[in-house]
């Protein structure tokens, strides 16, 4: 049987960074996301004993070999155990946006194979089932795009992870003005994975506890801004939880440093504009790219001035999407 689906991306106002578990990928914070709605993945999945293998191709591209296929193949092996079914799948994707430069495209990803092969597999699953089957998939983060609007992965206490998967704390309707423009400074693939970046800095940063010990109390505080709609609590603590994530990855051994020197220079700007009454925050996530959180009213404003910063070679603005859906259009 075949079966479609897309899903969104989402970026961490409250980041994840670091696995207690790491086949199940539980993390060792909660964090806290948007699922933004204009970079998406879309994705088919067909289960049929004509393919002697699991076949994937991304973006038109078949992936032959690697930790990419290997990602894909295990959570496809989950499903298969979910349905009781054993033979091969062929799964074709694809991203609306530049794959693996830090612009999440992994969560998008996941979350759209998991819906996909689920619904491909004979199972219609809960939006709590598919975020811990997705969380499972090879993207932790994939947990957060089962949910639309401002979601929050509870980092949970058990064991078997049951406890450990996304939660909504307010519809994209709640805020519709929150923005979040990405700007793209590169598009090359990053050296250091997410995943291997977040092990190394669980093992050797000596800031490391310090970051785990100061999430619950962004936790609450981001949570609070969201449902009050304040935009200075919401930005100004994603910020410092951003700065909080990349002094732990630059005092990881080896020193995990994703910024290019535009990436310093939209940090520069944007704290220069702040002060001069433009209110605007940045966070950035394991890639050179800065995603600038701001309201409506200043996005034309921002583009802009992001225009004009050297080594920007695009924007996007993204606004408050949707959890992720099943779709009739496939991609074979
Ligand atoms: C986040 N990131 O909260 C953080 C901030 C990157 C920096 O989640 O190892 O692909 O597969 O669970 O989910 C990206 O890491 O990592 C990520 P794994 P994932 O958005």
């Amino acid at each position: 049987m075949k079966a479609s689906s897309i899903a969104n991306a989402n970026i961490a106002l409250i980041k994840y960074w670091g696995k207690r578990d790491r086949k199940l990928i539980l993390p060792n914070n909660g964090s806290i996301s948007l699922t933004l709605d204009s970079l998406n993945t879309v994705t088919t999945v067909e289960f049929d004993k004509k393919y002697n293998k699991d076949i994937f191709i991304l973006n038109d591209r078949e992936i032959k070999e690697g930790e990419e296929l290997e990602k894909v193949s295990r959570h496809l092996d989950l499903i298969r155990k979910v349905g009781s079914i054993e033979i091969p799948a062929k799964v074709m994707s694809k991203n609306n946006f530049p794959t693996a430069a830090g612009l999440a495209s992994s969560a998008s990803g996941f979350t759209a194979l998991a819906l996909a092969a689920a619904k491909a597999a004979g199972k219609d699953l809960s939006s709590k089932e598919l975020s811990i089957l997705a969380r499972q998939s090879g993207s932790g983060s994939a947990a957060r795009s089962c949910v639309g609007g401002f979601v929050e992965w509870l980092k949970g206490e058990k064991k078997d992870g049951s406890d450990s998967y996304a939660v909504q704390i307010a519809k994209k309707e709640h805020w519709p003005e929150f923005r979040m423009i990405t700007t793209v400074v590169s598009t090359l693939k990053k050296k250091v994975s997410s995943t291997t970046g977040m092990d190394q800095t669980v093992k050797t940063c000596p800031l490391y506890k310090a970051w785990v010990d100061s999430i619950p109390e962004d936790l609450e505080k981001v949570k609070r801004g969201i449902l009050n709609k304040d935009f200075s609590l919401v930005g100004s603590v994603a910020e410092f939880n951003c700065l909080k994530l990349h002094a732990a990855m630059l005092t990881t051994r080896p020193a995990l440093i994703y910024w290019m020197p535009a990436t310093l220079e939209i940090i520069h700007s944007i704290l220069s504009w702040r002060k001069k009454g433009l209110e605007c925050y940045f966070t950035i996530d394991a890639g050179p790219q800065v995603k600038v959180i701001c309201l409506d009213k200043d996005v034309q404003e921002l583009i802009k001035r992001l225009k004009n910063i050297n080594g920007v070679r695009k924007v996007i603005v993204c606004k408050p999407g949707t959890g992720p859906k099943l779709t009739d259009n496939h991609l074979f």
